[in-house]
């Protein structure tokens, strides 16, 4: 079919556009965050999440990269505050690296990658009334960017997520996971009005990208090596790029025990 796309030579981001002509639009993501070219917008304020509630359902393994699922059927989980006029719903996170292991960001920072990146994706559930239709929507998603830097310590949740990339084409239940165990202590970030990062690259999402990485050992992210590609070579100037610095409150809690 004329809808395959890859990572690869022939099916690679830069001949997306053929198939997906929004590739070549003005609000694609990735990009490369210059964070001396970030405005501070004192109107934002704090990015707000509430995952407590624990409402992970799966994990599955398509593949090219691991997803967990969330009971996104209410509020439960949510991300609000920030560049959000309302609360948007957890549908699933996943993570992208590549195939060196180190430079698998999709996001960069001065033009510089980090090992992996960590999407937690949420929906515009007061506006629309589906995740497919939000996902279309200007306004409709939101994604939270946690980057993952190696030499730090082993992180049990993460090398359990990329071992179970490992299990190719599998799912199992996994129920009451609270993602907050992955992220740094502090939520500083950048904002900026981008896109899906992969086919069908819809200018959807309202990206929150977390300035402080998450450290994990080197040995847990070589272990991916082989496996998924960031869309490098789509890194586009970044524009109404904004930074907000904000403390949020120290380290959390979750039922998961690995
Ligand atoms: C990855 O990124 C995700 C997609 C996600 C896109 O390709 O895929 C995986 O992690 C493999 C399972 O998630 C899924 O396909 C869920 C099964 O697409 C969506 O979130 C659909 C709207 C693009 O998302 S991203 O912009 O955050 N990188
Ligand atoms: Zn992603």
């Amino acid at each position: 079919t004329g809808n395959l796309w890859g990572y690869g030579k022939e099916d690679g981001p830069s001949v997306w556009h053929k198939n997906y002509p929004v590739a070549q639009g003005d609000r694609q993501s990735p990009i490369d965050i210059v964070p001396h070219q970030a405005s501070h917008d004192p109107s934002l304020g704090p990015v707000v999440l509430n995952y407590d509630q624990c409402t992970s359902i799966k994990i599955a393994n398509n593949g090219h990269s691991v997803v967990v699922e969330f009971d996104d059927s209410d509020d439960r989980s949510v991300i609000r505050g920030g560049p959000l006029d309302n609360p948007y719903r957890l549908k699933q996170f996943h993570f992208h690296w590549g195939v060196k292991g180190c430079h698998g960001s999709e996001h960069t920072v001065a033009g510089n990658s980090y090992a992996s990146e960590l999407h937690l994706v949420h929906w515009n559930a007061v506006k629309y009334t589906t995740f497919g239709e939000a996902a279309t929507a200007p306004d409709g998603l939101a994604v939270l960017g946690i980057f993952l830097q190696h030499h730090g310590r082993f992180v049990k949740a993460v090398f359990f997520f990329f071992f179970f990339f490992l299990l190719q084409g599998s799912a199992a239940d996994f129920k009451g996971f609270n993602p907050k165990c992955l992220l740094p202590s502090s939520l500083h970030y950048w904002t900026y009005l981008g896109s899906l990062t992969t086919p069908p690259l819809h200018e959807s999402v309202i990206w929150i990208v977390v300035k402080d990485p998450i450290t994990v050992s080197e040995k847990q992210v070589t272990c991916l090596a082989g496996s998924s590609e960031p869309a490098l070579g789509r890194l586009l100037p970044a524009s109404g790029l904004y930074l907000h610095t904000f403390l949020t409150q120290g380290l959390y809690t979750r039922n998961w025990e690995f």
